[in-house]
């Protein structure tokens, strides 16, 4: 049985009910979603947990509040009829070119980018994330998990290499297994409010999640002795926390595009652009040049080079609009090779 905790613990507020009468149906009814399959959704809507059909062509993700109407005649189950406008997405976007940014999860407050303490913290790795982060509106938490995996030293060692690349971004050091730290993540664990869960996979956030829940809802794998995780978590997943607190655990994401996160990025790199902003030169690739103010606070060590080329990298990718126009080159292609496949017909005698 999962416990039924009424709207407001799900993070409903006269905002939503706004955007709800926006809709201007009294028959509809709001929930939120919990899981989102091919087709069907799981909603939660205050009472109960509920499966329902979606629409066919609107994209729903964990997180969404979304209104619920009748389902078709022979189908006892609602549908949803409308997603309520999202405050907060974070999406990805998968690595080739071209594909649609997916989103992952919506309405969150906290993302927590987890990196584990039993292997070498990916820094590059996380900022990317918190390129994403910032983009998507929620404020990112860094969190370092297994610290019992490694010595005061290096967790303070980590600590500060991730806060190196995270300006002004909270870091807070767990272990799941001997309970460090964890009561550092109380302030972000509210009723009402939505913590994500992201990082590579093997990095402990579903272990986290069951010690945080108290039960062990969700499938947790040993790492590979490649080092590498195991994709034990399938599905993204939401849970409500016994304090009220709402957790979205998230399948490790390895191929991450930062398609579209200009803005986060710049937030993410802020450092590096305050630097690029004294550059002598209006159009410098910063790639070495004599005068350059990047290379100049490389060689005085205010920056670090693999900082600057990780910026210089997540600069280089394609943005939003990129990424619209190529999709318009692809829709016009459609369009094209449909109206010629219809004039053909047409011709027929
Ligand atoms: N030493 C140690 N191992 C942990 C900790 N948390 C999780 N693990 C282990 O790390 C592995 C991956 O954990 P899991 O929660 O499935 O990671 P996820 O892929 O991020 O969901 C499992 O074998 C866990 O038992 C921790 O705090 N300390
Ligand atoms: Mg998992
Ligand atoms: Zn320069």
């Amino acid at each position: 049985m999962v416990a039924v905790p009424g709207l407001a613990a799900l993070g409903w507020d006269e905002g939503w009910a706004a955007a709800l009468a926006e809709l201007s149906d009294p028959t509809l009814l709001p929930a939120r979603v919990s899981r989102v399959d091919r087709g069907l959704c799981s909603v939660m809507t205050g009472e109960a947990v509920d499966r329902v059909v979606a629409e066919r062509g609107v994209e729903i993700a964990v997180g969404d509040w979304v209104a619920l109407g009748p389902g078709a005649a022979n189908d006892d189950r609602q549908r949803i009829v409308a997603v309520l406008p999202r405050r907060c997405v974070f999406r990805r976007a998968a690595g080739t070119k071209g594909t649609a940014p997916q989103i992952v999860a919506a309405n969150i407050d906290t993302v927590l980018l987890c990196d584990a303490l039993d292997g070498h913290l990916s820094l590059r790795h996380l900022e990317r994330y918190l390129a994403l982060a910032w983009q998507s509106g929620a404020t990112p938490v860094v969190l370092i998990t297994k610290s019992d995996a490694a010595s005061a030293e290096e967790v303070a060692e980590a600590v500060e290499s991730v806060k190196s690349v995270a300006d002004g971004v909270n870091v807070v050091v767990v272990s799941a297994t001997t309970g460090d730290g964890i009561g550092d993540l109380t302030p972000y664990l509210v009723p009402g409010r939505t913590v994500a869960l992201l990082g590579l996979s093997g990095a402990g956030k579903s272990t986290l999640v069951n010690l945080l829940a108290g039960a062990d809802l969700l499938a947790t794998g040993a790492v590979r002795s490649d080092g590498k995780g195991r994709h034990t978590t399938t599905h993204r997943e939401f849970v409500l926390l016994p304090g009220g607190g709402l957790l979205i655990d998230t399948p490790g994401m390895r191929a991450l595009s930062v398609v579209g996160a200009g803005e986060g990025v710049e937030q993410a790199f802020h450092d590096v652009e305050v630097l690029a902003r004294d550059c002598a030169y209006a159009n410098c690739s910063h790639a070495g040049e004599e005068g350059c103010a990047l290379a100049a606070a490389l060689s005085d060590g205010r920056l670090a080079r693999g900082r600057l080329e990780a910026w210089l990298r997540l600069k280089a990718e394609p943005q939003a609009s990129d990424y619209e126009s190529a999709r318009r080159v692809v829709d016009d292609r459609k369009r094209r090779k449909a109206n010629k496949t219809a004039d053909r017909r047409a011709a027929r005698p």
